[in-house]
């Protein structure tokens, strides 16, 4: 039995850490547990996890939950040096970068996400779908500007930190994204890796196989 637990339905945050386990060829099992009383807010999870969220892992009983606090730990336990930097100073970009995706652009993709393409045509709001693209349009552009100077975030390698603001943003990748060209060459990279695609099949699956009135509760729960 693998000693690495990956729980919640890939549709959700889980991607992320699902991505990262992939990216490093990890033994782990995936318990695709759903969202809500059925699943991550059962009294047995909630004692993993007592926000009653998903993503969460057990790592040999190590529990954590947070999606991008488990793909910095993920990447820094199995890969430090390569897809986790060694320097101070590119740990002190991922952690910037990593918060920046959280606090900047998480929320809004969401609400795009959900008003564009995820809920049943009728019942999508324009006017929340045109004020996430508002509120997406300044830090994309500094993301567009920081991709001109380079391939990646930190340089020329992927890295957690480019794993982590891609995975925050991947449903971005249905955007019109013409006017921040860069985020689109490398988002498309970042989502081309073959890890990733393999977790971007899993998420696909998970998202055509979720009832309508489950997407409702997702907008409604998060008041997106
Ligand atoms: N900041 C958390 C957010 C976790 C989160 O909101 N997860 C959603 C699924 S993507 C969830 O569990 N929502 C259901 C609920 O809150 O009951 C993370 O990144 O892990």
């Amino acid at each position: 039995m693998p000693a690495l637990r990956i729980y919640g339905i890939a549709r959700t945050r889980a991607f992320r850490a699902l991505w990262m386990a992939m990216e490093l060829g990890l033994d782990y099992e995936h318990l695709p547990i759903e969202i809500g009383a059925a699943g991550a807010r059962a009294p047995e999870f909630l004692s993993l996890n007592p926000n009653g969220r998903l993503p969460f892992i057990d790592d040999d009983g190590f529990v954590l939950f947070e999606s991008l606090a488990i793909t910095l730990y993920l990447a820094k336990k199995h890969s430090n040096g390569q897809l986790y930097p060694a320097s101070l100073e590119d740990e002190a970009k991922t952690w910037q970068w990593t918060s920046w995706a959280l606090t900047e652009v998480d929320r809004g993709v969401n609400i795009w996400s959900l008003h564009a393409v995820r809920l049943p045509a009728a019942e999508r709001d324009a006017a929340k779908r045109d004020e996430a693209l508002r509120v997406l349009a300044a830090p994309f552009k500094v993301l567009d500007a920081a991709l001109a100077r380079q391939s990646y975030l930190l340089g020329g390698d992927f890295t957690v930190a480019d794993l982590n603001v891609a995975a925050v943003i991947s449903r971005a990748i249905d955007m019109d994204l013409s006017a921040v060209p860069n985020i689109k060459s490398w988002l498309t990279r970042c989502l081309e890796r073959p890890a990733a695609r393999e977790a971007l099949a899993l998420k696909a699956k998970a998202d055509n196989e979720t009832p309508a009135e489950v997407t409702r509760r997702i907008a409604k729960i998060n008041r997106l």
